[in-house]
């Protein structure tokens, strides 16, 4: 095949396949398993998830990941739900009875619920205080749980990690002050495993294990050993270079976020080649695509300076790869915008409760949200569309990839084709999409798509298919938005 650009404009680029043969005709098969994708739903109060997730099953992801459900420490913050007071679940989010009506509901719509673990440690509050569930608490002291003795107290400065190169301080000494569990004690592993078999017995389907890196992978791997077979182990251990501690150590208790993905994705927002895409999950910055987890945004990541976000013109093109791709299993990130790092969800402030959870007709980072509103990526077309496409392109080889300046391409043979604009000026290409000829709709048109009644991308005999992609849009089609 060779591939011969032209430039017709500034302002458009219009690339000509030569096809040096017919692609072969695929017929649609069978309805095929639906993809597995998952859905961090960040700070959602538990009566706002359930009333959200017959929407989430009819968009079609498979599993969502909540915010930390048990008690914390108080205040507006978002991050106070990361620094645990007890394992009641009784936290801003909701109640206990909310939480299990929550995870029933969405079980019932099909939705599995996957859980924010904190089991490294407790609050970091030099003063006492009281929690969400109305404990009383100290650092070091969680009546009726933990006392001095179930913490490490190291010796570093402040007792805090300041050396990510030192294995011993990394899991020994205390995340920004928070009280570090010994997760080697019977005691505190026979604690949290209750903690988790508790929500087991709400129906909880996984956990996220929040600062895995935090423990050693042996206290991990004992606190999950004894949870039934299929439940899903989520561990956040962030990739660095240099860094002692690998996700690769921890593969023994479970599966693991793979932070190389989103942040190598972020060096393509502009300028560089794609060639990072193409090869990510290839090197060994990646652990292996069955027991990595995918996301181009995460709560921390959105926060920092780095990583592509709903703030970002390209955000829906880079999270459309991310479904596209076959590397590991890929989280959607649904929060609230916010200029302000600390910045808890909006709150009524005469009443303290949290405000309803209301999406937005607007969808898409090109469109400005207000300090507050809620993202709601879960219902955005071109997603939601793209998690058809995936479940289209089931296992299907990645073939005919392309790519030049603003523009990348790609088709899972016979089944499944994108085209991306990741720049500012449309983008005009003529592309090989391995689909079998005929009428399609575009899952980047801006429309959720069902059946394809208004077909606009017309697919040759020989797979050719000729196309503009708007500015930071998408392009793409499989065979169940076949006309
Ligand atoms: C809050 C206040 C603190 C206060 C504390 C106690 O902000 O000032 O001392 O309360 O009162 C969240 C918030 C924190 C908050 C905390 C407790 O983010 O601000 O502290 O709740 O309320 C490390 C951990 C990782 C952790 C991350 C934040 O390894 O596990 O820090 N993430 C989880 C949660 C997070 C939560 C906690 C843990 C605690 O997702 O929301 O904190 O439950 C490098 C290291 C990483 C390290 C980062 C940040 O990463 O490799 O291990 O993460 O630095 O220190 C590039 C580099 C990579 C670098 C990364 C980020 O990618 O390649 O090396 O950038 O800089």
């Amino acid at each position: 095949m060779t591939l011969r650009k032209t430039l017709a404009s500034a302002a458009a680029v219009t690339m000509v396949v030569a096809l040096a043969a017919c692609s072969q005709a695929h017929k649609d098969e069978p309805s095929a398993p639906p993809a597995d994708v998952g859905l961090n739903l960040f700070q959602w109060p538990w009566t706002a998830i359930e009333a959200e997730c017959q929407t989430i099953a009819d968009n079609g992801v498979t599993w969502i990941m909540t915010s930390p459900p048990q008690e914390h420490i108080q205040g507006d913050a978002w991050w106070t739900s990361y620094q645990p007071v007890s394992y009641k679940l009784e936290s801003k989010l909701g109640t206990r009875d909310e939480f299990g009506q929550m995870v029933q509901t969405c079980g019932d719509a099909g939705v599995d619920v996957v859980a924010d673990a904190v089991v490294n440690h407790m609050t970091g509050q030099e003063n006492p205080g009281t929690g969400t569930g109305g404990t009383a608490y100290e650092h070091y002291d969680y009546p009726g749980i933990y006392s001095t003795d179930d913490f490490h107290h190291c010796d570093a400065a402040n007792g805090d990690i300041t050396n990510y190169q030192d294995r011993n301080e990394v899991q020994n000494c205390e995340l920004v002050n928070l009280a570090d569990l010994k997760t080697e004690s019977e005691h505190v592993r026979t604690t949290l495993k209750a903690y988790l078999d508790d929500l087991l017995s709400l129906g909880v389907a996984g956990f996220r294990i929040d600062a895995a890196k935090h423990m050693p992978a042996v206290d991990v791997a004992a606190i999950v050993a004894d949870l039934p077979e299929g439940t899903r182990v989520i561990q956040e251990v962030i990739r660095a270079a240099g860094e002692p501690i690998t996700p690769e150590e921890y593969l023994e208790a479970g599966d693991v976020l793979e932070f190389s993905w989103g942040k190598d994705i972020s060096s393509l927002k502009v300028g560089s080649t794609f060639s990072a895409f193409f090869n990510a999950g290839t090197t060994s910055a990646y652990a292996p695509s069955e027991k990595s987890y995918t996301f181009v945004e995460n709560h921390d990541t959105e926060r920092g300076n780095r990583a592509i976000t709903y703030k970002d013109p390209q955000y829906e093109v880079f999270t459309a790869l991310m479904l596209a791709s076959p590397y590991g299993t890929p989280i959607l990130y649904s929060g609230y915008a916010f200029a302000d790092r600390d910045a808890g969800p909006a709150k009524n402030f005469a009443t303290g409760q949290l405000m309803e959870v209301t999406c937005t007709e607007r969808t898409g980072p090109t469109q400005t949200y207000l300090d507050g509103e809620w993202t709601c990526q879960q219902r955005w077309p071109t997603l939601v569309n793209m998690i058809q496409w995936r479940t289209d392109a089931g296992d299907a080889a990645v073939t005919q990839e392309w790519s030049e300046e603003d523009g990348l391409s790609f088709a899972r043979d016979g089944r499944a084709f994108i085209a991306v604009n990741r720049g500012a000026e449309p983008l005009t290409g003529t592309w090989d999409t391995t689909l079998p000829p005929g009428e399609y709709c575009d899952a980047g048109a801006g429309e959720i798509l069902t059946t394809c009644e208004t077909p606009t991308l017309t697919v040759g005999k020989d797979g050719a298919l000729t196309g503009t992609i708007a500015p930071y849009s998408v392009l793409a089609t499989s065979v169940s938005f076949r006309s």
